[in-house]
């Protein structure tokens, strides 16, 4: 414990200054007994525990910092409310989050001059859009590749589809001028590092201009409505359907325009990348033979019924779901009963919007009693389609797009 939050202390083991004021700001108040703490020591701190206002059926993965998934089925609704989208924090959660005072500041190399706004300047500059925006994390799906690989072992539950509204980012880049040799942005949050040092950057990615640009890149200040949840990055924060979901920066105060691809925390090495070159399960190759993940693969749900349930034998049952596939659209879903060898189209309704999720169903009749799988598979505009049952190996274990299965059981 000493080792890894030194940083922190002096040689006497008392807090620092700057720590004490990084405690003191995380906290939201003064410690009152600050001289009092004995040597070597960190407060508990009174978190906010995020679980507080979510749905009881979320599965947490981690808690320092928290990784929350949603079961499959919780995610039924057409539009994930709040209390049921997934939670990716890769730091600690800012807590002392003020609205009013709040500034978003645009800079970076390829600006004119950096700029600053406050929250009510940008809510009365520019025209507000609503859009629908799927948002999943690119380890969503981790747990099913084997070899296993390190990081939180998501299933299927870490993605959603939620209503944002804010500002289109293309209008406030605009506003402040951007020069020609612009090629990236990059975001910056104001969570904290888990090690509490203040100094050590806890996450900040970026997207290349021309998905900066896109009508429904937003700078949203609301979620289905309501103003965002604080886990869910109050009171800003970027939103780019379609990617994987850390390019959606929360707790947004900063956004730097970039003469070169973005070189923020997890931008570098081998976060959210994927091998250029098919690797067989368990190599490595080096980092230069990685790619950034950028449009996310085709992919889709089965939200009803819940895998496990038991049916009377006879009735037809109708499934239901979603399907989504990054930057295209998704022209095809079809389900299968019998593992794969046969398939039936469902009825796939049109996004709301572009980069929103779609929504299908289906009935299907089961021929006799027993036990059988319900496999959902959507192809994509371009052809593509989910694979069965593992996609690509790949050592950070991104992108997992197979085909959702649920088991159910016919008596
Ligand atoms: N500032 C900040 N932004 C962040 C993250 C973070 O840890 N800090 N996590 C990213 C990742 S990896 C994901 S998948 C999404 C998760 O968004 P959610 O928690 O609102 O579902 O936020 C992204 N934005
Ligand atoms: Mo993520």
């Amino acid at each position: 414990m000493h080792k890894r939050i030194s940083t922190l202390f002096d040689r006497r083991g008392f807090l620092k200054k700057s720590s004490l004021a990084t405690l003191t700001t995380l906290l939201g108040t003064e410690i009152v007994f600050a001289d009092k703490l004995p040597p070597y020591y960190l407060p508990l701190r009174a978190e906010i525990d995020p679980m507080a206002t979510k749905h009881k059926g979320l599965v947490v993965l981690n808690d320092k910092p928290w990784n929350v998934e949603t079961p499959a089925h919780l995610l039924d609704d057409a539009i994930t409310p709040a209390d049921k989208l997934f939670i990716r924090n890769n730091g600690l959660l800012p807590e002392s989050i003020t609205a009013d005072t709040w500034t978003l500041t645009i800079n970076g190399e390829s600006v004119k001059k950096a700029k600053t706004y406050t929250l009510a300047e940008l809510k009365k500059k520019f025209k507000p859009y609503t859009y629908q925006l799927t948002l999943e994390c690119a380890g969503n799906g981790r747990a099913g590749y084997f070899p296993k690989t390190s990081g939180n072992q998501w299933t299927d539950g870490g993605v959603g589809c939620a209503e944002w509204t804010g500002v289109r980012l293309k209008d406030i880049l605009a506003d402040v001028g951007v020069t020609n040799d612009a090629v990236y942005i990059g975001y910056y949050g104001k969570d904290l590092h888990v090690s509490l040092d203040p100094t050590k950057p806890v996450i900040s990615r970026g997207v290349p201009m021309r998905k900066a640009l896109e009508d429904e890149t937003l700078i949203a200040w609301a979620m289905n409505g309501s103003p965002i949840p604080l886990v869910h990055g109050a009171p800003l924060r970027l939103v780019i359907g379609g990617w994987p979901a850390s390019v959606s920066g929360k707790w947004l105060h900063t956004i730097a325009v970039r003469n070169k691809v973005h070189d923020g925390a997890k931008m570098t090495g081998k976060s959210y990348k994927l091998p250029i070159n098919p690797v067989e399960p368990g190599q490595d190759p080096p980092e230069d033979q990685f790619r950034i993940i950028e449009s996310m693969p085709v992919k889709s749900l089965i939200t009803f019924p819940q895998t496990g349930a038991l049916l009377t034998g006879g009735q037809p049952l109708a499934l239901r779901g979603h399907a989504w596939a990054g930057d295209r659209s998704v022209r095809d879903l079809s389900i299968s009963i019998d593992f794969g060898s046969t398939w039936q189209k469902a009825d796939l309704k049109a996004a709301k919007n572009r980069l929103a999720w779609q929504h299908w169903s289906a009935t299907v009749t089961f021929p006799k009693p027993g036990y059988y799988e319900v496999w959902a598979r959507a192809t994509d505009d371009a052809g593509v389609s989910q694979p069965m049952v593992m996609p690509q190996w790949n050592p950070e274990g991104y992108c997992n797009n197979a085909c959702h299965r649920i088991a159910v059981k016919i008596g």
